[in-house]
């Protein structure tokens, strides 16, 4: 059978070599097993975690945590999305080629490294938040495939001496993303678009680097989060809509 193009860029189900040889690896491989074990934990309220949206099956909490004065509150959001697999969700998520189409706090994306299939090196700048300095970021982002119809995308800030932080007129900021999926369908029956249910956990933590209003950010965020989660998973239920379920 002839296979469409987006089926073969798929992210690829085995560890690529180039990314095991890469000086990066050893990082990536220890916070993505990080990211992805602390993403399926569940939010008990004695880890203070609070709750600040909720719609349909959307949860989200967050953690109040300042340093110095600068908001660093961890969220976590927990979705379940039906018609769609772990696979498609963090192909969209990953591959460079849709962003703009579903991230609207950008305002800028380079590709700075491409490590292996499943790896990549970005820089981004982002619309800036009034009365704050515009913000930019530089971060790995590795997806990968894990047992139990799993799969994850793991974001984390590195550096480049290419892209020297707070040069220009951003302020560099500093983050850690995980969207972590995972696929179910009824026992003994065959996975299709009218059975499966991806059950989804987006954790992050975006240090914002330098001053911002705490306010203004946390204000920010609560309307900004809910957003991208509903719009991202959406546009992959759109995008996935008369195309073969890719498990
Ligand atoms: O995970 C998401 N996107 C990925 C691909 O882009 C990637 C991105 C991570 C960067 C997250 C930080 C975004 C900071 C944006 C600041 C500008 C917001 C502009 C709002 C419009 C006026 O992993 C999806 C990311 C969804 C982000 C939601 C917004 C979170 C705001 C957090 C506070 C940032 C502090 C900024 C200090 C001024």
């Amino acid at each position: 059978a002839e296979r469409t193009r987006d089926e073969v860029e798929l992210p690829p189900p085995a560890i690529d070599n180039r990314l095991t040889v890469h000086p990066l690896w050893p990082e990536i491989d220890r916070i993505s097993t990080e990211q992805i074990q602390a993403a399926f934990e569940e939010v008990g309220g004695e880890n203070g975690w609070q709750l600040f949206a909720e719609e349909g099956d959307m949860r989200m909490y967050r953690r109040e945590v300042e340093v110095d004065g600068m908001v660093m509150d961890p969220l976590k959001a927990m979705h379940k999305v039906r018609g769609v697999s772990a696979r498609e969700m963090c192909h969209y998520f990953f591959n460079p080629r849709y962003r703009y189409e579903w991230e609207t706090t950008l305002e800028t994306m380079t590709i700075v490294e491409q490590v292996s299939a499943d790896a990549l090196v970005f820089h981004q700048t982002f619309k800036r938040i009034w009365p704050a300095s515009q913000r930019d970021a530089l971060f790995w982002s590795h997806v990968r495939a894990s047992r139990g119809n799993t799969y994850a995308v793991t974001n984390h800030s590195t550096s480049n001496p290419d892209y020297p932080p707070n040069a220009g007129a951003c302020i560099r900021l500093f983050v850690t993303v995980c969207l972590a999926c995972r696929s179910s369908w009824p026992a003994g029956e065959q996975p299709s678009r009218d059975n499966i249910t991806t059950s989804i956990a987006y954790c992050s933590t975006v240090n914002p680097g330098g001053w911002a209003p705490a306010g203004v950010l946390r204000a920010v965020y609560k309307r900004e989060y809910p957003k991208f989660l509903k719009r991202f998973t959406s546009y992959v239920v759109d995008q996935c809509r008369g195309k073969p379920l890719a498990i």
